[in-house]
């Protein structure tokens, strides 16, 4: 079984650390337009705002990056800043439909983004609240960090080991496909493993090892395009896991103005 394991808050984000490959770089060349400065710059360690030691997590259809984004102060902060400042969804909100019938989600969940954006995933729709200062600090760190943009960000808050997320895949039609989804962990640390959708359940139709990673406190894995067509991800119950561990996942929602919900000022 490949295991990746990834816990070492211990692993600084030290200058001294040459990354392996710069998710960033890559992208700056596919938006030229938008980035020319960063162009003309050296392609070299400075580059980067934080020197992040990429980590690279690739199997059949899957591919992965993985880097600490927040040394271990900061991302104390932020996960007590967004104690503060997130608000959860409650009652009939609170629950998610599969194949028809609700069910009461095993954690809390937020929704927030650019005005009026939706996202419909597990039977439910969810309307992005307005962007929180601490949502926008991060989701610029991530931006300046990978060179993508995202639009919308998903709020998991699992209490502790009990809370968990059943295996899905995040390949919902307003999706930006060529987008990754990016996923900072702040708080406890929790397994998270890929499933490879011919080799899940009993009557499998191949053996395909699956893909364990562990999350770390300031943590930022990079599901990059075709990860989430092949291959299905969980964070499973951990009963020993007694503190608790807020997980964002950036998106890019496709702006379809059909779903749009438009405001009047
Ligand atoms: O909490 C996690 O790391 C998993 C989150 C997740 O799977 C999702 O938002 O789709």
């Amino acid at each position: 079984m490949d295991q990746f394991l990834f816990q070492g808050q211990n692993k600084r984000l030290c200058s001294n650390d040459v990354p392996r490959r710069s998710p960033r770089k890559k992208k700056i060349k596919m938006e030229e337009h938008e980035s020319i400065k960063e162009e003309d710059k050296d392609s070299s360690f400075e580059e980067f705002s934080h020197p992040i030691p990429w980590q690279k997590i690739e199997a059949e259809g899957l591919d992965c990056d993985y880097a600490l984004l927040f040394l271990k102060e900061e991302a104390d902060d932020l996960f007590r800043q967004l104690e503060e400042e997130v608000v959860y969804s409650t009652g009939e909100e609170a629950k998610v439909q599969v194949f028809g019938k609700v069910y009461n989600i095993p954690r809390k969940q937020a929704t927030y983004g650019n005005a009026g954006l939706t996202y419909t995933y597990s039977g439910v729709t969810r309307l992005a609240c307005p962007w929180t200062p601490t949502l926008e600090y991060i989701r610029n760190a991530v931006t300046e960090a990978t060179g993508q943009k995202f639009n919308f960000v998903l709020i998991n808050r699992y209490k502790d080991g009990q809370d968990h997320m059943g295996e899905h895949r995040d390949d919902e039609k307003e999706l930006d496909p060529s987008c990754p989804i990016a996923s900072v962990s702040l708080g406890a640390a929790r397994d998270f493993i890929f499933r490879h959708r011919d080799a899940r359940g009993k009557r499998t139709s191949r053996q395909i090892d699956p893909v364990n990673l562990k999350l770390a406190h300031g943590s930022l894995l990079l599901m990059n395009p075709p990860t989430n067509t092949f291959w299905y991800h969980s964070l499973p119950v951990r009963k020993k896991v007694l503190s608790p561990r807020i997980n964002l996942t950036f998106r890019r929602i496709l702006v379809d103005f059909r779903k749009t919900i438009k405001h009047n000022h």
